[in-house]
């Protein structure tokens, strides 16, 4: 049986009682609102930064063995108040490409010793290019270590105040990686084989997380695809089964603000949702997925998000997946820019899982095959 639909905040109305009608003012009032509470109570504040004073090197571009892909690593240098630090960003490229290709970037974890990604990565990286996408691969732990390490190291380290303790607010481990999503895209900018405007920013889990804060904050992002994210990533908090707000806080108590740990088993009093994070990606394209046995991450929670947020895009007339109703195991639903499934099986990253994202990005994206 279906648990009851918890009251959730809503979308189309601002703290201030004002109800949002038009996109002008979701755009200029409760957008920024939302995105405020967001940083303030959930995933902290990141520091200022100015984009110019990044600079990119390409290094030993080289072919893969047997292979007709060109593999570009780049290296992309940061400079904050405490020294300099460095992000790997590596590009997969089918060599005969003309044009300009979209991008799935793909969140890893660590960098691995070797540029030959594709096993590493459980990405089907030749897949991906035969539907006409070059494929980007940046490491999080290059940003920060997955560990609750005090904030001295990775960007915090570099770039915040050394007083102790932080504001309560300051970005957590995973506002760091998302950070590191939009270094990658500023590189993107200027790279003559990417059409920057195309890119689908790809994570799984604690990625997934990531991606959508990412794409929250980023617009430059054309879609993002949220694999199995469950807690504080796609599913909605409140009513949540599994993994809730206790649980990640106490498990993970690096990756979200010190604010965040207020609503320790006080879902009710957070003033936002997770639903509120996905109606931020509005009107671009989004992909969420659930495993029908992942149970930590919650698939009805996920769903639920989906369609809750669904009143955003119908602001810019855009139809949402027209059902309240979970769906079928293993078949898509897709409305004009939003899609979701649920696959059967356990927290995982499959290939069916791949299919469903990039069969939803070659709609929107119209990738072209590559001769
Ligand atoms: C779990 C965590 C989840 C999810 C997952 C992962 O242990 O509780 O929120 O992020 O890790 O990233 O694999």
């Amino acid at each position: 049986m279906r648990r009851e639909v918890p009251l959730l905040p809503d979308p189309l109305k601002a703290l201030d009682g004002r109800i949002i009608r038009t996109r002008e003012s979701w755009e200029t009032h409760r957008r920024p609102e939302i995105l405020s509470l967001f940083r303030e109570h959930v995933y902290g504040y990141g520091p200022e930064f100015d984009s110019a004073s990044l600079t990119f090197r390409c290094t030993e571009k080289r072919l893969m063995a047997g292979d007709s892909t060109r593999i570009k690593p780049v290296e992309i240098q940061f400079e904050g108040a405490y020294g300099q630090g460095m992000m790997h960003l590596v590009l997969y490229l089918p060599r005969s490409a003309v044009t300009r290709l979209p991008l799935v970037l793909v969140i890893s974890t660590n960098l691995p010793s070797s540029w030959n990604l594709a096993d590493e990565l459980h990405a089907p990286v030749s897949d991906m290019l035969a539907r006409g996408y070059g494929v980007g691969v940046y490491f999080v732990e290059e940003l920060d270590p997955d560990v609750d390490d005090g904030f001295h190291n990775g960007v915090h380290g570099l770039f915040d105040p050394k007083s102790r303790p932080r504001s309560p607010n300051a970005w957590g481990t995973i506002a760091a990686w998302a950070w590191g999503a939009s270094r990658v895209m500023d590189y993107l900018q200027t790279d003559e084989d990417i059409d920057c405007t195309r890119v689908v920013l790809v994570g799984h889990s604690r990625l997934g997380k990531t991606a959508l804060w990412a794409a929250a904050n980023d617009s430059r992002f054309a879609m993002v695809a949220s694999n199995q994210s469950g807690c504080t990533g796609a599913a909605v908090s409140r009513t949540k089964t599994g993994e809730t707000v206790r649980d990640i806080n106490q498990r993970f108590p690096h990756w979200f603000c010190q604010n965040y740990k207020q609503f320790n088993d006080r879902e009710d009093s957070l003033p936002v949702d997770q639903h509120l994070l996905l109606s931020l990606i509005a009107p671009r394209l989004i992909y969420v997925t659930s495993a029908s046995e992942d149970v930590w991450a919650d698939p009805e929670a996920e769903f639920l998000s989906v369609t809750v947020q669904e009143p955003v895009y119908a602001l810019y007339r855009l139809r949402g997946l027209g059902t309240s109703t979970p769906p079928y195991p293993n078949i898509p639903l897709v409305g004009e820019r939003i899609g979701y499934h649920m696959r059967t099986g356990a927290h995982d990253f499959t290939v069916f899982d791949w299919r469903g994202i990039l069969s939803f990005a070659d709609t929107h994206l119209n990738a072209p095959i590559v001769p």
